[in-house]
């Protein structure tokens, strides 16, 4: 069972650092300020992380975040 060990370990630390970047992500209703359902551009500019991945999060490039697409982007 030796040859698991990287691999676990590897596993391991992917799995902290997907945590400690997901607690730093506000919650949806927080960053959706008017409550209409998606983070446009706008709201997006409240946070570094989003903002600069906006259009990656954005899957079908409506041009808002819907919450689906921004539970996608925070748990993976
Ligand atoms: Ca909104």
């Amino acid at each position: 069972m030796k040859d698991l060990a990287p691999l676990v370990a590897g596993l391991s630390l992917s799995f902290l650092a997907s945590t400690a970047f997901a607690q730093e992500m506000p919650e949806f209703v927080d960053l959706d300020v008017d409550k209409d359902g998606q983070i446009t551009a706008e709201e997006a500019m409240a946070h570094e992380a989003l903002r600069e991945a906006f259009a990656i999060v954005d899957v079908d490039s409506s041009g808002a975040i819907s919450q689906e697409e921004y539970e996608v982007f925070v748990k993976g």
